[in-house]
């Protein structure tokens, strides 16, 4: 099937072209046949409307993927309410409406499996949304994600915007945020095994009591997915985007402790949250439009690991 939209030729602007995901899509972009635009914090600042709305109406994108966000693990979440709800809506807000109001052609717009009900039904299917409460450490970000998915509808009813929306699942990969305090559970691990392989100690902790599930996708099988919907997919609801295959949290400590080269313990720290129990997607909809992740949970850590060590690991 020919695609829906051609990016041969365009301006595409990647908000949030920096982070994990962004960055990974930027460099996905090299193999299309497009100008990829980028603008940092200094050249407009994506929380206020008006620094949006200059930028755009200045650089008129053809097509634009919201990949920037206020993103951190459970920990940061739990404690920084404030900041994840007001920052990522605004952020979506803005953009979505300057992209309307620039006539950009195309919209991607990226949330998170973190939107889903805590107790839905695994695996969990798009029509899931909104059919029970939330996990409470994320329903900060959930809502404002829920939102995000909520924008590209209205604007596609009212003005019939081709704006899409992508949800997916927990990502890692290079440039990932290893900070211990904001980052996600597969970066902790694998900066607190380096730690304690090179301090010679005899055990790492992990957060919770290593029973919750995860669903884990490299951030560059994630670019790719984001650049095959953008030009095959054009509907109203939201897509999931992972691998359908989820690990324990003590599965992953041990994974990553073998691909690391750590043979010590693995101690539990109860006094963290496990968050929710399970949201490991159902990708049958993403499939059945052509696309499935490639690589595998442990050459994925591989992978990473060897650009934390080469970027970011202590000399
Ligand atoms: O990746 P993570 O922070 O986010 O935590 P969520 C996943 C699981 O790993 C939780 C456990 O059960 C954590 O308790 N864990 C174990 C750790 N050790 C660690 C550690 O050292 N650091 C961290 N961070 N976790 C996030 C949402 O939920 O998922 C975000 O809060 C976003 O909004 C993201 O949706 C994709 O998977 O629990």
């Amino acid at each position: 099937m020919g695609e829906l939209y051609s990016l041969a030729g365009k301006r595409v602007w990647v908000a949030g072209h920096r982070g994990m995901v962004g960055s990974a899509i930027v460099d996905r972009l090299a193999a299309e046949d497009c100008e990829v635009l980028t603008v940092g914090r200094d050249g407009a600042d994506l929380r206020r409307q008006a620094d949006v709305e200059a930028w755009m109406a200045a650089n008129k994108p053809h097509a634009v993927f919201i990949a920037a966000a206020r993103v951190g693990g459970i920990w940061a979440n739990d404690t920084r309410p404030a900041e994840f709800i007001y920052e990522n809506l605004m952020i979506e807000a803005n953009i979505v409406d300057a992209a309307w109001r620039n006539g950009v052609e195309k919209l991607l717009f990226l949330g998170s499996s973190c939107i889903y009900p805590r107790e839905a039904p695994q695996p969990m299917t798009e029509s899931a949304l909104l059919t029970g409460p939330l996990e409470p450490t994320n329903q900060w970000y959930a809502i404002a994600k829920i939102a995000g998915i909520k924008l590209c509808q209205a604007y596609r009813r009212q003005y019939g915007c081709d704006f899409v929306s992508a949800m997916p699942t927990n990502l890692y990969g290079y440039r990932d945020n290893f900070d211990l305090t904001s980052s996600h559970v597969l970066p902790a691990l694998m900066a607190k095994i380096h730690a304690a392989k090179a301090e010679g100690r005899s055990s790492f902790e992990v957060w919770g009591s290593g029973r919750p599930r995860r669903e884990f996708l490299f951030a560059a099988d994630a670019a790719d997915a984001m650049v095959f919907l953008i030009k095959n997919y054009s509907g109203e609801e939201h897509v999931n985007v992972g691998t359908g295959l989820e690990v324990t949290i003590r599965e992953l400590a041990e994974t990553a402790a073998q691909v690391i080269g750590f043979d010590g313990e693995i101690v539990f720290d109860s006094s963290k949250p496990d968050g929710a129990p399970r949201k490991l997607l159902d990708v049958s909809a993403l499939a059945g439009l052509g696309w499935t992740a490639k690589t595998g949970l442990r050459e994925g850590i591989r992978l990473s690991y060897d650009w934390y060590l080469e970027h970011k690991a202590p000399r």
